[in-house]
């Protein structure tokens, strides 16, 4: 009995996912171009995936576990338990307007359009704050969209803030912060459930000793 683990192919998430299994002491083989691997020494198979698949994989079952942006999760609405907050990738997904924009409060985004790849949470996000706007969903290069005439205001992540600036955008509203979570498939047979508690344990004391 194997314990199967999805994580980010390539992109932001990977590098740090695989150095968190190795330092939970689990060594894997990682070949270039790989899409599915074993460790040496702890029974775990991990398949590479690009990261917006990885809720749904879980829900399945056909992977146990992942690593993944726990806005992915929320924006997926698959049915997966996050078991644990992993303190890399993080970042904020936030609303952004034009610098030359005046901007005193969520109600000015009322009537507005609104690009992002995350509609699931903005239309949330506007519900909870009594906002009616149109949301286009587009994949990428949202910061994009207001220079161009598509939007009034975007909704992306940020991290640095630099992309935004660079695009003549200002941040007026959090609306997630968030950050890499292992996510756990409901109903794990007792086999994998005690593999994933070995797993966790040695993640929270990789985490203690950071601290
Ligand atoms: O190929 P695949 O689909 O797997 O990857 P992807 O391109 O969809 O995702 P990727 O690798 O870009 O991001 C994976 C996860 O990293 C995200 O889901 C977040 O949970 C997390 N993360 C952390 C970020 C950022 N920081 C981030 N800054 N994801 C994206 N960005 C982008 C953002 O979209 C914007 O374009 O970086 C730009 C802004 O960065 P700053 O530093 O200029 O603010
Ligand atoms: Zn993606």
């Amino acid at each position: 009995m194997k314990l199967k683990i999805a994580i980010q192919k390539s992109g932001r998430l990977h590098d740090d996912s695989i150095k968190l299994l190795k330092e939970c002491g689990i060594d894997i083989n990682n070949g270039v171009n790989k899409l599915k691997t074993e460790a040496t020494n702890f029974p775990l198979e991990v398949f590479f995936l690009r990261d917006d698949d990885i809720p749904q994989y879980i829900e399945d079952g056909v992977a146990d576990i992942g690593i993944v942006g726990e806005n992915v999760v929320l924006e997926k609405q698959k049915q997966v338990n996050i078991v644990q907050k992993l303190g890399f990738g993080k970042c904020r997904l936030s609303m952004a307007v034009e610098k030359s924009v005046d901007y005193t409060s969520v109600k000015d985004l009322h009537n507005k359009r609104i690009a992002t790849s995350y509609p699931v949470i903005v239309e949330e996000f506007l519900q909870r704050n009594g906002i009616s706007a149109e949301i286009h969903e587009i994949s990428g290069s949202v910061e994009i969209a207001p220079g161009i005439g598509l939007a009034d205001a975007i909704c992306d992540l940020v991290s640095s803030g630099s992309t935004l600036f660079m695009n003549g955008l200002k941040e007026v509203e959090t609306v997630l912060k968030s950050e890499a979570v292992l996510a756990a498939c409901h109903n794990l047979k007792p086999e994998q459930q005690l593999l994933l508690d070995k797993l966790l344990f040695r993640i929270q004391a990789v985490k203690k000793a950071k601290n």
